[in-house]
């Protein structure tokens, strides 16, 4: 049978995975003479059942996908560096030169002078470890370092594998959504969380310095004070303990270090924690009371409960995965279930082709362990899914130093990091200092305006894909998506290479191509289904989904070990102790805060947050002048209406935001929603119609959040190397012209 379908007035009907998001809802999509007509949510998609967001209904979509400013052809630097001069040229031309260009380097430097830098999940982002392995390189970094990587390390390190991602959401009574605001994030997500309250009853209990959209809709909001959750969790710890409210069987059977546990929980009575936290200590009672006795609760991953808190991110993390642990809750239907070992096969990522030689050029190797090669050693065995990365601040470091060796090469991929990293001036003295960048992406960017080579991407509807949804309650789940658009065929006028075939035009250059499935995705996508006996196109016409739906308290099994060294939950973990690190969460206030530096407070005395998600833009994406800039034009931070009377600021003024770093200007929204001690400023703005040469860089300098941001490596997680992203020290001013 063959899944596409086709309408009476020549329309024919194709399944595609909508990519706007991590959540990839299936989409029916509506093609006509080569051309997408129309998007809509297909109702037998068991991942979304026809729910889409505002990003797809009312055909938004269209002005991103059919946007006039999409890169077209590939382009080569023409002129100075940033000067905005291009000359357009061939693929071949391209990938020749680039492949040719690589060598010298490797040939001049060593291998590990060529580097690569991923964002978020937004495409095959296992895909380049293949190659950079294969070419000889550790150096790979990417945005994961703050966003869900050191939780992948870390829970595997507590109980031997991730649950953070795998919260049961439509199964549970009770909902702790931890610096997580899915209302914006993750909408499918709040369409669960909605659906579970109204049909079952669920409680929620939302943790975030702002009375968010979630917030207003839970039982419980505790308002914290940005980046001291680790109090909080240890308080909490420390409730459910001496109430015994937390699982004693599980505790006695299955964890390890329990009384050290103990002992270091009791170091934060709750009084303790109302005063760094503010949340009045009532509050974190009831909710230490509600987590410890409303059975089943899931409590899933949220960027901004860890990974954001710079110094205090591993103890954050930590804190809430042992939370799971003692209430009982991990692994149980309604629960936060333990992901089963990668499916991937080892020949995806090729580590082992990288010798221990190169590995130990890592770049954050010595500094920062965890998310290096060295942490990988450590991790891989319980997670073989787990992504070694680089830590971005030193790579910045060495391209614009030279030290500890010289990067003089990188590959970005799916990534904007003039936006995305922290302290943007170091990122751009960076790549300005390279003797090659190479962009792939769909857009022109502050940071392709930097590049040697701007290369056209192709999008989710202009490439074969199998959808691998994150935040999934399954176990593991995965669908076909067709490829809708092709190039040159009355749909397309870009001369795009998806970003499979990038990889291939470039290592089979380099002598890399028995190792690759073929030029085309295709061949990449039937060896990931090959394991079920099927090609892709089987796959996508026959299967369609495969869930393999979950199986719950697997500990109980006979002979089950947690893969750690102890075999059991380690709350007290024997690893971190090995590493040299506190076995134990503690917290300690982040680098950049009042009480770390009270000489910044005093100049600079709001706490601010960055980047708290708002739609329908998705960090700097989606800038572009068209239905979604419409929806939200302009760079906004919200401010409490007392603060703003005080500073003399109104609602809608043009306001300078400055850091010990730099100032940059946004417009104030006055609201009730945050304490008036503390302001929350959007991240990743730029402004596509604004000059493309220096020094504008398309506006990247007048709006951008990580303009003031700091990257200090003193300032850094000193196990996972992740950098500080709320809770940091800022003072605001009206703009003198107001505008
Ligand atoms: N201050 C502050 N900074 C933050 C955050 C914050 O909260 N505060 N959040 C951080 C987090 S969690 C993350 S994950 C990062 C995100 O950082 P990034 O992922 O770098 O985010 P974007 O800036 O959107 O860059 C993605 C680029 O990839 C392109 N792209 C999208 N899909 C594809 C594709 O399939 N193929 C190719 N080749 N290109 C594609 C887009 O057009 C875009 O230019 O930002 C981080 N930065
Ligand atoms: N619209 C949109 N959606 C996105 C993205 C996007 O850029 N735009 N990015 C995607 C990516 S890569 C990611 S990682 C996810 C992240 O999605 P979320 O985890 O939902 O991340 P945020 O919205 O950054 O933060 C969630 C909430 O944490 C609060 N918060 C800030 N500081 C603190 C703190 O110190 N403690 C606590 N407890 N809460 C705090 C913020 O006020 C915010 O309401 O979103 C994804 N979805
Ligand atoms: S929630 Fe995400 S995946 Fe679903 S329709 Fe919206 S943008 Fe697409
Ligand atoms: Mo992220």
């Amino acid at each position: 049978m063959d899944a596409n379908r086709s309408t009476s007035d020549g329309i024919e009907i194709k399944r595609v995975n909508c990519f706007l998001c991590h959540v990839r809802c299936g989409l029916l999509a509506s093609v006509k003479d080569g051309k997408v007509i129309h998007l809509e949510g297909d109702p037998e998609n068991p991942h979304n059942r026809g729910y889409v967001c505002p990003r797809i209904e009312q055909d938004r979509w269209k002005a991103w996908q059919y946007s006039p400013y999409r890169l077209k052809r590939p382009l080569k630097r023409a002129g100075e560096r940033g000067s905005g001069k291009w000359q357009e040229i061939t693929w071949d031309q391209a990938f020749d030169e680039m492949a040719d260009r690589l060598a010298q380097l490797r040939d001049q430097y060593g291998a590990e002078t060529v580097c690569y830098m991923e964002g978020t999940y937004r495409t095959w982002s296992w895909l380049h470890y293949k190659f950079t392995n294969l070419f000889g390189t550790p150096n790979t970094a990417g945005n994961g370092t703050i966003c869900y990587s050191s939780d992948m390390w870390l829970e595997p390190c507590t109980y031997g594998g991730f649950a953070g991602d795998k919260a049961d959401w439509p199964n549970a009574n009770l909902i702790v959504l931890w610096g997580r605001n899915v209302a914006e994030s993750e909408l499918l997500l709040w369409d669960w969380v909605q659906k579970n309250r109204r049909e079952r009853g669920a409680k929620v209990i939302v943790v975030d310095p702002r009375f968010s959209e979630v917030a207003r809709n839970a039982d419980l909001h505790l308002q914290v004070k940005p980046a001291t959750d680790t109090a909080l969790a240890l308080a909490m710890m420390n409730i459910i303990i001496q109430e015994e409210l937390y699982d004693k069987e599980f505790v006695e059977n299955y964890c390890y270090g329990f009384d050290r546990l103990k002992e270091r929980a009791a170091e934060w009575p709750v009084e303790r924690a109302a005063e760094v936290t503010w949340v009045p200590a009532e509050k974190i009672i009831q909710a230490a009371r509600m987590y410890g006795t409303i059975k089943p609760a899931c409590m899933p991953w949220g960027q901004k409960a860890g990974d954001a808190f710079g110094r205090n991110a591993a103890a954050a993390i930590r804190a809430k995965a042992i939370l799971r642990a003692i209430t009982g809750n991990l692994d149980v239907v309604g629960g936060d279930k333990l992901a089963p070992p990668s499916k991937f096969p080892p020949a995806y990522f090729e580590h082992k082709a990288l010798p221990q030689e190169q590995r130990d050029k890592m770049i954050g190797n010595d500094r920062f362990p965890g998310l290096t090669f060295k942490g990988w050693d450590v991790i891989s065995q319980a997670f073989p899914g787990f992504y070694p990365y680089s830590n971005a601040p030193l790579m910045f470091r060495a391209m614009k130093t030279g030290k500890p060796y010289p990067l003089k090469a990188c590959i970005v991929q799916a990534d904007n990091p003039m936006l995305a990293f922290s302290n943007t001036k170091m990122v751009y003295e960076g790549l300005r200092s390279l003797d090659l960048l190479i962009v792939h992406d769909y857009f022109p960017t502050p940071t392709s305006a930097l590049a040697d080579y701007a290369l056209p991407a192709a999008t989710w509807l202009e490439k074969p894909d199998i959808a691998y949804p994150t935040m999934d309650h399954e176990a593991a789940s995965f669908m076909g998506s067709a490829r809708v658009l092709n190039r040159f065929d009355g749909g397309s006028d870009i001369d795009f290479r998806d970003d499979y075939e990038f990889w291939y035009g470039l290592g089979s250059r380099l002598g890399q191509t028995d190792k690759w499935w073929g030029p085309k995705a295709e061949g990449m996508l039937d060896f990931q289904v090959s394991a079920m006996g099927v090609t892709y196109e089987q796959f996508y016409n026959n299967i369609r989904y495969a869930v393999a739906p979950s199986k719950h308290q697997k500990y109980k099994n006979e002979g089950w070990r947690f893969l750690t060294p102890t075999g059991k939950v380690e709350l007290y973990s024997t690893v971190l102790e090995q590493m040299g690190y506190d076995p134990l969460p503690q917290y300690e206030p982040p680098a950049i805060s009042a009480e770390a530096r009270p000489d910044l407070a005093k100049e600079y005395p709001l706490i601010m947050i960055t980047g708290a998600r708002f739609m329908p833009q998705y960090h700097s994406e989606h800038r572009q002048p068209g239905a979604f800039r419409d929806l939200h034009p302009e760079p906004i931070f919200d401010i409490h209406p007392a603060t703003a009377m005080e500073l003399n600021i109104h609602n809608g003024d043009w306001c300078w935001i400055e850091t010990h770093i730099g100032r940059i200007k946004q417009r104030a929204r006055t609201t009730t929603i945050l304490d008036p001690r503390v302001v929350s400023v959007q991240h990743d703005w730029w402004f596509p119609e604004k000059p493309e040469a220096e020094p504008s860089l398309y506006g990247v300098w007048e709006s951008s959040v990580n303009v003031i941001t700091d990257d200090d490596p003193d300032t850094l997680d000193p196990l996972m190397g992740s950098w500080q992203q709320t809770g940091l020290l800022c003072k605001i001013y009206k703009a003198e012209d107001g505008n």
